[in-house]
């Protein structure tokens, strides 16, 4: 089993506390397209006069947490230097969850459409450029997972005259990550007491995954985790540690303005107060 459950559990109240001493910031993604059996894109439904009839899901990011500096031999370019790890925490916080449903079309890739569930019942699907991939996260974190493609991208950001995120500098490896159910960190209207969506199939053999996100639950990878970082070598002074959920914009949410978190940081990083 997924031995990363039992080491998310631990963080949530250092999470809790993290998450209101920092500052979210507004994201921006560009339209996004996509449409149930239809060739052609289409405009989000989620954004249309026909939304309301919709549950329609919102993803968030809680900013980066746990954060603590690694180094590793190789240097930079070669997977090597000082390596800025930090935890995230995708939350659901829409009217439905986030849910995917994945088809597999070659060994190892699914594509994924998006479910989103109606007011008074049913459900639409809508088709999407999402994939999913049978991903090793390593011995150590339990193996491989059938995991979403880019759903989050951890990356460093140059600072305006404001602090505000001005450039992007670096970006972190990691581009796979599971949706499931596993923290509720926020009661809400339409929130499930239990888990709707468990862990991620880690069948090879797998013809067909669903993955999801209820709301009112967070999917929440400890800094320690694989790939849980971004490479800051050579770099000094402020910068932004920027999350982004959803960077590519291929899932459609209800808000998608609101799709990113800041964490300000001076570099060579250190534990307190950064004096930027
Ligand atoms: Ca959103
Ligand atoms: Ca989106």
């Amino acid at each position: 089993m997924d031995s990363l459950a039992a080491v998310k559990r631990g963080h949530s109240a250092a999470l809790a506390t993290a998450c209101a001493a920092l500052a979210l910031l507004a994201g921006h993604a560009p339209a996004a397209s996509g449409a149930a059996a239809a060739p052609a894109p289409a405009a989000n439904p989620c954004d249309g006069s026909r939304a309301r009839e919709l549950l329609c899901p919102d993803l968030r990011v809680g900013p980066p947490f746990d954060l603590y500096v690694e180094r590793r031999g190789g240097g930079y370019g070669y997977g090597g230097g000082v390596l800025l790890h930090a935890g995230n925490d995708i939350r659901s916080r829409g009217r439905g969850p986030m849910e995917l449903r994945a088809r597999r079309y070659k060994r190892h890739w699914m594509r994924a459409n998006q479910a989103i569930y109606k007011v008074g019942g049913g459900v639409r699907v809508f088709r999407t450029e999402a994939r999913v991939h049978f991903f090793s996260v390593g011995y150590g974190w339990g193996g491989s997972y059938w995991k979403v493609e880019d759903p989050l991208s951890m990356e460093i950001w140059s600072l305006d005259e404001r602090r505000r995120p001005l450039e992007r500098v670096r970006k972190g490896p990691k581009v796979f990550y599971c949706f499931r159910d596993l923290e509720r960190t926020r009661a809400m209207r339409r929130s499930p007491g239990h888990r709707v969506y468990p862990a991620c199939s880690q069948d090879p053999g797998r013809k067909r995954v669903r993955l999801g996100t209820s709301v009112g639950w967070s999917d929440i990878y400890p800094a320690e985790y694989d790939r849980q970082w971004v490479n800051v070598s050579g770099l000094r002074g402020c910068f932004a540690f920027v999350m982004r959920v959803d960077p590519r914009n291929l899932l459609f949410e209800s808000n998608e303005r609101n799709n990113r978190s800041v964490r300000i940081v001076r570099l060579p990083y250190r534990d307190g107060p950064q004096r930027c």
